[in-house]
């Protein structure tokens, strides 16, 4: 496993869950000094990157990129893949090809989380969920054919959606859709208010578990909180899961702690990193 820290580009999500906030290279700065593998981007859309630029700074500083999340699509635009209204669903379509054809380029996945949207009542889940699968499994094929890196969906506890809260559910989904390309992002600070068992359903999910954002139960470094991290963990070793532990959390008390703290937790957990 290898360790990833989150930087928001987004000035709307100033009070969301990313370590750095002060533009891509003040990140991949302090993202290497500490020892990162990698950064994971949340950018407000994938024409406000350059591609080459994003490369450049990777290679100066020695790390790689994990993913890349479309998160900003909703937060900035209101889209989502769900959308009852086509134009909109549409547009939320081309927001996510563009992040995978910027993040696919550079080897990376896009990530699905806020853009499932949700459905308009419990009656209407399943339509819902089943469009939500006629939007990504197109996505996911164009991630395989062009750049051979999945395309990752994100279960989000119950107070961002109703479509995909669980780990196991999230998993028996995938089987029914025509793609085989779609992986798993498993945040631990989500999985922590859904999950009967983290543990088990990590197992349960298994080879499906394609990323993972690595929060403790508030939200802050993995040390902070009473989430059962170490067995969460050793699940996923279990599982032989060799991708990243992304932190996708606040801030708190400060950037540089909450990224120090989170270093050292990653090192407690993957000792042979
Ligand atoms: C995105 O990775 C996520 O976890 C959501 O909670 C963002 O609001
Ligand atoms: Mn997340």
């Amino acid at each position: 496993m290898q360790s990833a820290i989150t930087v928001s580009l987004v000035p709307e999500a100033r009070q969301g869950p990313f370590v750095f906030h002060a533009g891509l290279e003040d990140a991949c700065r302090r993202a290497s000094e500490l020892g990162f593998d990698a950064i994971e981007i949340f950018p407000p859309s994938a024409s406000a990157l350059k591609r080459d630029e994003v490369a450049a700074l990777l290679a100066k500083y020695q790390l790689r990129l994990a993913a890349v999340g479309t998160g900003a699509g909703w937060v900035r635009e209101q889209l989502t893949l769900v959308s009852p209204d086509e134009t909109v669903r549409g547009r939320a379509v081309e927001f996510v090809r563009a992040i995978i054809d910027l993040a696919g380029a550079l080897g990376a996945p896009a990530i699905v989380g806020s853009m499932q949207g949700r459905a308009a009542s419990s009656d209407e889940r399943s339509a819902t969920l089943e469009l939500l699968g006629r939007t990504l499994c197109p996505l996911a094929e164009h991630a395989h054919e062009h750049y051979g890196v999945p395309l990752l969906i994100e279960p989000l506890n119950r107070y961002e959606t109703n479509l995909l809260n669980e780990v196991p559910n999230t998993a028996q989904w995938l089987t029914t859709l025509p793609s085989q390309n779609l992986r798993i992002l498993a945040d631990l600070f989500h999985m922590n208010i859904e999950e009967a068992d983290m543990a088990a359903s990590i197992v349960e999910a298994g080879a499906l578990i394609g990323h993972v954002h690595f929060a403790d139960s508030n939200r802050q470094a993995v040390g902070l909180g009473h989430a059962p991290i170490a067995d969460a963990v050793a699940a996923l070793k279990q599982v032989g899961y060799q991708g990243y532990l992304s932190a996708e959390i606040f801030p708190r008390p400060d950037s540089d702690t909450a990224a120090r703290q989170t270093i050292e937790s990653f090192r407690k957990c993957v000792p042979s990193s």
